[in-house]
């Protein structure tokens, strides 16, 4: 697609930390953009299509690969933008996957619900679905989650190129109405053609652009 008209280019994706609790965050304070969906639904893929970095974040055909909140260290440059960028992509364990088994979930819930409700420097979450399938009860009680706490989220159609055009447009339109906002913008994306990689950099780096201006 438009590859050459990105205003963004990763200069920089390497692997920081992995944690399960506070203590285990990273120390140095930067911007983050957090990746939750389903297990399977494609999240370490996303982080690995946007940096360009093969292997950044490990992939699986298996469910319930990622199991703890991962950091990646990010750099990019913006166009028109003097000074390089610092921020973190944050890859989060899958919710919804069955066999994980129901004690091990319950801890997942709780170290992701603690990180997601106070870290100061969470940009938006983007919250990936499946462009084949229908929101799931999971993804649908995440989003309202997400809503209620006042946290910004983006949703994203994953693995598009496993559906024809018209066929990811009906499914978007589905996807919005099962969410309950028929006016929420959801972007279609594909980590194996990097369809949607444009766009998504676009919006990191309008927030990536804004000043802190509580600070
Ligand atoms: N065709 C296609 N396959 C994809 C795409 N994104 C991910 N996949 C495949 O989907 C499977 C799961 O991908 P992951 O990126 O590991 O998914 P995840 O959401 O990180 O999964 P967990 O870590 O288990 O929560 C892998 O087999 C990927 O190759 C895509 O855009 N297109
Ligand atoms: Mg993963």
């Amino acid at each position: 697609m438009s590859e050459n008209k990105e205003r963004v280019i990763i200069t920089q994706g390497k692997y920081l930390a992995s944690a399960v609790k506070k203590e285990q965050y990273p120390e140095e304070r930067r911007k983050e953009i957090v990746f939750i969906g389903r297990s399977n639904v494609g999240k370490s893929s996303l982080i690995n299509s946007l940096t360009r970095v093969r292997n950044l974040a490990r992939v699986s055909s298996q469910p319930g690969k990622t199991q703890t909140i991962n950091f990646y260290d990010i750099g990019a440059k913006i166009e028109g933008v003097e000074e390089r960028q610092d921020f973190y992509l944050v890859d989060l364990p899958g919710y919804g996957y069955a066999k994980t088994g129901a004690e091990r979930r319950k801890i997942w819930s709780k170290f992701i619900n603690e990180y997601l409700l106070n870290s100061e420097d969470l940009q938006f979450v983007c919250q990936l679905i499946d462009v084949r399938h229908e929101p799931m009860k999971s993804d649908v009680e995440m989003f309202n989650w997400l809503v209620e706490n006042n946290i910004p989220v983006l949703i994203i159609a994953t693995k598009c190129d496993k559906i024809g055009k018209n066929a990811v447009n009906s499914s978007i339109s589905r996807i919005k109405k099962t969410l309950g906002v028929p006016e929420l913008d959801v972007l279609p994306y594909s980590s194996l053609k990097n369809e949607g990689r444009a766009e998504l950099l676009d919006v990191i780096a309008s927030c990536l652009a804004e000043t802190d201006e509580e600070e």
